[in-house]
């Protein structure tokens, strides 16, 4: 069997990709500098699947920001706005990508989502009724033929037209079905140019096809392929799906006259039925992804020889493949020095996984695989007992009865309380928790990591930025005040040091949107807390300033799924055994006067099935408890609020309302703000701030521009629900933009304060 990896990690082993551009965009580094960087990553990139000797090479895969934002650029599809800046090309895809602000106008980004179920964003394509959507770039060819340079015919990776569509915004009054004809052209045009240049596979990646699909989108799948696939010559077409199975649309792929199917036999739940059920036409290649590319443990090959030797049954050509994108694991075990092997051989990150692939190239070559060095080793490996348990916290996580997961007083009760109490003016300003990590804030973090500072030191110097940060907020003038997280990486990896049970990594980046990524604990026993983990820091804050200091945490479900998590449990166990030790930390901030505590559940949806018809399965219920959990134990005047970054919340607003905190902020400013009908439809008990301006872009909004947003928000929102806050952190802001941005909020929240006579 061959081998395939569907694409890999761009940003460099040590985020050279990521240095790089900000560097570019700070003007430091030329446009052919940048380039620079970016040829020596694809050349490794391409080196290392050589050196694992992966059959199927992909290219295109690349990218300085994102890849639908490429594919967009690709086809033409560049609303006015940004092409009316008259940039050169670069500039203009940040433009797209991050804002512009300069000498030739100013405009916000494009909207930011999440990429399916993954911490990963991608750009949302606009495309405008006058958009003409036609095959205008040149990027995939160009690196195409920059892989046929060093000797590798790749397999060129392009976001599908069907996923392109499905997941563009149509500003107008036209829809997909409008642009079909255009988009086709474009395609078909892309296949032709690929079969000039020699490509053997091109691969289409279609992850919008595991959703829930209706006649409608099934008609326009087959309309685009039918189409598309009249184009083709010698260069072979592959569909590539991920993230799930494609069980609505099974049959009408395998009818189309695809030469490769690319499914999920990892997180698509049916696939294997499928296969088994309607059978898998023999004349065409089956690229099984049986290697996680989300987790990063060890490949259990004994099991992955289970589905071969189903799927072998069909006939079919299969090609060993990961179930998605490598993008979504860091790329290496081999940067890992602290981890000893104990730990290392447990696991696989991207480097690894290829070395996997091989592993499972030459056990499927065998006849008798069994007696293989490497089957023999995994399946030893799989043998031995890893996680490390705490009987005391299962024991805990057993004796929770329901009356631990319902707050008392009830929501509108506390709401009377803490108005009384709090005598906060209307339209409160706040922001989300994090301030500007600044090069000085993250090389102390860097030299007390290496043991060059003592953590006195270290202490002494967080106390100092928290000190600076509060009198800047006061000089400011919010009103409930944050101490700015200095301290932390990142609000998961944080907790995830603090915590018994998690394990951390030195360079395991992973990925967020553009140039942030994380670095994702990894979960590999039961959960604890044995100290207070913020309440040293958020006291002194608190010591510092008459106005409220927000107690800032994380909650349950986010940690959990920004962790990267033990599979021996059910993950609803793992975040009753995270909202315990949350709780306690919420319980001791209290103790010791807080009056106001913070819990993010950023990524509270990421979990939630993709397909509609899976909600029945209990993941909301077991999240919004565990998050319940957390607060239960507060008193009627202490006043809990959340956060949630970039999801879509309208279809679970009800659920959000039970998470039963008493505030709640949120992006919005990105999405236009279609959130408010939604709140103000479902008539939402839980007071709100949905973000005012977005924080993912340098640039500066303006008092009058927030002003309105304000305004907007107060047709919808009752005044007494709503608080006036940023749409995110700002940690990864400067200080340059983040102070005339909160000036300019707390001047917009203070005139529209004064115009109603609030
Ligand atoms: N933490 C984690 N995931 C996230 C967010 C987060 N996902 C969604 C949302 N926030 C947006 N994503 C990010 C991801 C990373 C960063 C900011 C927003 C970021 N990272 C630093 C960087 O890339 O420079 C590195 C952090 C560090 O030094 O440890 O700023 O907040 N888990
Ligand atoms: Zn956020």
């Amino acid at each position: 069997m061959k081998t395939a990896t569907i694409g890999y990690p761009r940003v460099g082993t040590l985020r050279e990709l990521k240095f790089a551009s900000e560097k570019y965009f700070e003007g430091v580094l030329s446009k052919a500098e940048l380039q620079d960087t970016a040829v020596l990553l694809r050349k490794t990139h391409w080196q290392m699947h050589i050196n694992n000797g992966i059959d199927f090479i992909p290219s295109n895969d690349f990218s300085f920001y994102d890849n639908m934002l490429d594919t967009a650029v690709l086809l033409n599809v560049v609303p006015k706005r940004y092409s009316s800046l008259q940039l050169d090309p670069l500039e203009e895809y940040f433009a797209m990508a991050r804002g512009y602000q300069g000498l030739n106008g100013d405009v916000k980004a494009l909207v930011m989502k999440k990429w399916f179920n993954t911490n990963y964003h991608y750009i949302v394509p606009e495309i405008e009724d006058d958009t003409e959507i036609s095959l205008v770039g040149t990027k995939p060819f160009d690196e195409f033929l920059e892989a046929k340079k060093m000797g590798i015919v790749s397999k060129p990776v392009i976001i599908g037209a069907f996923t392109f569509l499905k997941l563009a915004r149509f500003t107008g009054n036209k829809t997909a079905i409008d642009f079909t004809k255009d988009i086709i052209v474009a395609y078909s045009e892309m296949l032709k140019k690929f079969n000039d240049l020699g490509a053997e596979w091109i691969q289409f990646d279609e992850p919008a096809l595991i959703m829930d699909l209706t006649a409608d989108d099934i008609a326009l799948l087959k309309k685009i392929y039918g189409e598309i696939l009249l184009a083709k010559d010698s260069t072979k077409l592959l569909l590539q799906s991920y993230f799930g199975d494609l069980r609505d649309c099974y049959q009408e792929v395998t009818t189309l006259p695809f030469d490769g199917i690319g499914l999920d036999f990892i997180e698509g739940n049916h696939s294997l039925e499928l296969v088994k059920h309607f059978g898998f036409p023999a004349d065409k290649t089956l690229f099984a992804g049986v290697v996680n590319g989300k987790n990063i443990w060890r490949n259990n090959y004994s099991q992955t020889l289970l589905i071969l030797n189903e799927l072998k049954k069909t006939r079919a050509t299969i090609v060993l493949n990961t179930s998605c994108s490598l993008l979504h694991v860091p790329y290496t075990i081999k940067n890992e020095g602290f981890l000893t092997d104990e730990f290392k051989k447990h696991f696989a990150f991207a480097e690894e996984k290829m070395g996997e692939l091989a592993d499972l190239k030459k056990i499927t070559a065998s006849n008798t695989p069994a007696e293989i060095t490497e089957y023999i080793k995994n399946t030893r490996l799989f043998q031995e007992s890893r996680f490390c348990t705490d009987v005391s916290v299962q024991a805990a996580v057993s004796s929770l009865t329901p009356e631990d997961f319902v707050r008392h007083p009830a929501f509108h009760k506390r709401e009377k309380i803490q108005k009384a109490v709090y005598n906060l003016p209307l339209l409160p300003t706040t922001t989300i928790g994090s301030f500007p990590q600044t090069a000085e804030v993250k090389a102390k973090r860097s030299v007390f990591k290496n043991g060059k500072i003592t953590a006195k030191h270290y202490i002494k110097f967080n106390k100092e930025k928290i000190a600076e940060c509060v009198a800047l907020q006061e000089k400011i003038g919010l009103d409930v005040l944050v101490h700015g997280e200095f301290e932390r990486n990142d609000m998961v990896e944080y907790f995830g040091e603090c915590l018994n049970g998690f394990l951390f990594t030195q360079k395991a980046w992973v990925q967020s949107y553009g140039t942030r990524c994380v670095k994702p604990p990894i979960i590999w026993g039961d959960i604890s807390r044995s100290q207070a983990m913020t309440v040293d820091y958020i006291v002194y804050a608190q010591s510092l300033t008459k106005k409220y200091m927000k107690g800032m945490l994380t909650g349950p479900v986010t940690i959990l799924n920004w962790s990267f998590p033990r599979e021996d449990i059910s993950l609803q166990e793992c975040a009753l055994q995270i909202a315990l030790a949350i709780r306690q930390e919420v319980l001791e901030l209290e103790a010791n006067g807080i009056k106001i505590i913070q819990i993010d559940e950023a990524a509270l949806r990421e979990k939630l099935p993709l397909r509609k018809s899976d909600w029945h399965c209990e993941y909301l219920d077991w999240a919004i408890t565990a998050f319940r959990l957390v607060h239960s134990g507060v008193k009627a005047e202490t006043q809990i609020h959340t956060h949630m970054c970039y999801s879509e919340f309208s279809d679970i607003i009800k659920d959000i309302d039970e998470m039963d905190a008493d505030v709640i902020t949120f992006e919005a400013s990105r999405s236009d703000l279609v959130i408010i009908d939604v709140l103000n439809r479902c008539g939402f008990k839980t007071a709100v701030g949905p973000g005012v301006y977005d924080i993912h872009s340098p640039r500066i909004p303006g008092t009058e521009e927030i002003k309105e947003a304000i305004l907007k928000m107060l047709k919808k929102i009752p005044r007494e629900k709503l608080w006036v806050n940023p749409d995110c952190g700002l940690k990864t802001r400067g200080n340059a933009e983040t102070i005339p941005s909160l000036q300019n909020l707390v001047d917009a929240a203070q005139e529209v304060r004064r115009s109603l006579q609030l």
